[in-house]
C-alpha cells in the first residue's frame, strides 16, 4: 500500500491532540493511522525551516517546519487569515490585502515544497489541505515531484464575483491545476469553484467533474468530511459519567443546558447567536431559570485584529445578557473562551438539550456532527443548524435557520426546548444513521480512491 503524506498548514504535536480547537486537526487526526503529517510546528524564529525536523508517534512521521516571525505575520496572520478566510466566508468588507504578504505566501508555499520533496519517495500519495497551500502542489512539481498529489479545501467556495475582488486570484487558480484531484466540502462549493476556473481561466469543465488545464487533467469533486461518530459516541457516555460531567450535571441543578461549541471566530455567528437567546428570554419568560446556554468559544488567530475586535464584542454581549435576565442564583449564559478537553465536550453536548450552531457561513462544521454523534438514543436533544453551514445538506432533520435572522434563531430555541420525545428521536434517528456512515475514515477512502483510481488499498 503507498504510504500516505498529509500536508497542512498545522500540524499538532503529539501531546496537543485532543486538546486545541480546529475542525481540520480533528478530521485529519481522525483520519491519519500512519505516513507522514508535513507542516508548519507552531513555532516562529528567526528564519523560515526549509529543512523539515522529525518525530514518530503511534506510527505516524510528524515532520515540521518553523515559520520566521516575519512569515508568521504575512503568510498566516496576512494573505491566509485576512485576505483568503474573509473571502471565502462571503464577508468581502472583512477582507484586508497586501501585496507583500500574497508574495510571502508564496515563499513560505516554496519553503514547504523545499522541506517536503526529499521527504518523498516515488510511490507516495500526497494530500494537501486547506487554503494556506492552495499553491503547494505546483511548486512540488517545479521541484520534479511526479506523485499523484490531491487537494481538499476545507473552507467554502464563492462565486465568482465574489471571487473576482481576490487580486492574483487567477494565478491561484491556475495553481489548482497542478493537482490531480480537487476536493471541496459540497455540491455548491464545487460548482462555484467550477464557474471560476471558467470565468477566470475559460478551462472547460466536462460532466461536472473534470477541468483541463495546466497540462494535465485535473479532477474536482464534493467530498464532504465527515467524523468517527462511534468513537465520539463512545467517548460521550464516558465524558458525561466522567467527574467534568457530573460537575457540569450538578451546577445546571436540572435545568436545560443549551451548548454552543466553537472556535472564536467570526464565520460562526456568535454575536447574533447571543442576540437570539436574548430575544427568547425577553419573549419567553417561561423559560427563566429553566434554561442554561454553556457557550465554548476557544480562543484562536488571536494576532488577527478582526478576531481581538469580535472576543471584546461577545465579552460585552454575554455581560449585557447576565446582567439584563440573571439572578441571584441563575447566570442564564455561560460564556468560555478557554479550550476544553475533547472527551469533556463530548460528554457536556450528550448532557445538552439543544446543541445551538449557527455560523454565518461554514465549510462543513464538525461540531454539528458531534453534537448528533453524542446524544442518548433513548432521549435525544434537539440541532439548531445554519443553512449556511455545509452539513446541513447531511443534517436536514436538525431545525434549520438563517443565522442572521435573530427571531428564527429564538423561535427555534423555543421550539427546540418544547419538542416532544417522539419527534426528538424521529429526527435525531435519520441524522444519526447519516453521521455513521459519512465517517471521517469513509471521506478519507473516497477521497484517496478517486485520488489514485481506486489503486492505492
Ligand atoms: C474547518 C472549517 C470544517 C472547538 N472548541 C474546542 C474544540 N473544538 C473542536 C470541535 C470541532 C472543531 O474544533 C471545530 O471544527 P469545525 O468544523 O466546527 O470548524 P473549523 O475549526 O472552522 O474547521 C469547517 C472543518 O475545517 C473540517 O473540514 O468542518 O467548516 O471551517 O471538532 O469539537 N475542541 C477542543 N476544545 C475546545 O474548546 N478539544
Amino acid at each position: 500500500m503507498a504510504r500516505l503524506v498529509l500536508v497542512s498548514n498545522r500540524v499538532p504535536s503529539p501531546a496537543d491532540r485532543g486538546v486545541r480547537a480546529g475542525g481540520l486537526v480533528a478530521a485529519l487526526s481522525e483520519a491519519i493511522s500512519g505516513g507522514l503529517w508535513f507542516g508548519w510546528s507552531g513555532q516562529t524564529g528567526d528564519a523560515t525551516d526549509t529543512t523539515a525536523t522529525q518525530r514518530r508517534s503511534r506510527g505516524v512521521t510528524y515532520a515540521t517546519v518553523d515559520l520566521s516571525q516575519a512569515d508568521y505575520e504575512r503568510y498566516y496572520v496576512g494573505f491566509s487569515n485576512s485576505t483568503l478566510w474573509p473571502l471565502l466566508h462571503y464577508r468581502l468588507g472583512l477582507m484586508e490585502f497586501e501585496r507583500e504578504q500574497y508574495y510571502a505566501y508564496l515563499d513560505v508555499n516554496r519553503a514547504f515544497a523545499a522541506a517536503l520533496s526529499p521527504l518523498l519517495q516515488p510511490d507516495d500519495v500526497v494530500w494537501v489541505h486547506d487554503y494556506h497551500l492552495i499553491p503547494l502542489g505546483g511548486m512540488l512539481r517545479e521541484k520534479g515531484i511526479a506523485n499523484r498529489i490531491g487537494f481538499f479545501l476545507h473552507v467554502p467556495f464563492v462565486p465568482p464575483s465574489a471571487y473576482a475582488v481576490v487580486p492574483n486570484g487567477a494565478a491561484l487558480l491556475q495553481s489548482l491545476g497542478a493537482y490531480d484531484l480537487v476536493g471541496v466540502q459540497t455540491q455548491s462549493d464545487l460548482q462555484n469553484l467550477a464557474d471560476c476556473l471558467r470565468e477566470f481561466l475559460g478551462w472547460p469543465v466536462e460532466d461536472g467533474n473534470c477541468v483541463l488545464g495546466g497540462g494535465r487533467t485535473t479532477r474536482l469533486g464534493a467530498f464532504p468530511i465527515g467524523i468517527d461518530a462511534t468513537g465520539f459516541a463512545e467517548m460521550a457516555v464516558e465524558g458525561a459519567n466522567s467527574a467534568e460531567g457530573k460537575r457540569l450535571r450538578e451546577s445546571l441543578a436540572r435545568r436545560a443546558l443549551i451548548m454552543g461549541v466553537d472556535r472564536l471566530d467570526y464565520s460562526k455567528g456568535l454575536p447574533n447567536r447571543f442576540h437570539g437567546y436574548s430575544r427568547l428570554l425577553a419573549r419567553c419568560p417561561e423559560h427563566h431559570q429553566r434554561i442554561t446556554y454553556v457557550q465554548v468559544a476557544a480562543r484562536s488567530r488571536d494576532d488577527v485584529p478582526q478576531y481581538q475586535a469580535i472576543r471584546r464584542e461577545l465579552d460585552r454581549l454575554a455581560g449585557r445578557v447576565n446582567g439584563r435576565f440573571g439572578t441571584i442564583d441563575w447566570v442564564p449564559l455561560r460564556y468560555v473562551t478557554r479550550p476544553v478537553p475533547r472527551a469533556t465536550l463530548a460528554g457536556f453536548f450528550r448532557v445538552a438539550r439543544v446543541g445551538l450552531v449557527t455560523p454565518l457561513r461554514d465549510g462543513m462544521n464538525l461540531v454539528a456532527k458531534e453534537y448528533v454523534a453524542a446524544q442518548d438514543a433513548d432521549d435525544p436533544g434537539v440541532l439548531i443548524l445554519s443553512r449556511f453551514a455545509g452539513a446541513v445538506h447531511e443534517l436536514p432533520e436538525a431545525l434549520v435557520v438563517n443565522p442572521i435572522d435573530v427571531d428564527e434563531i429564538a423561535e427555534a430555541l423555543d421550539a427546540a426546548l418544547r419538542m416532544p420525545l417522539d419527534e426528538r428521536k424521529a429526527r435525531w434517528q435519520r441524522m444519526w444513521e447519516r453521521v455513521r456512515t459519512d465517517s471521517a475514515v469513509a471521506w478519507r477512502r473516497s477521497f484517496l480512491d478517486t485520488l489514485t483510481d481506486g489503486r492505492r488499498n
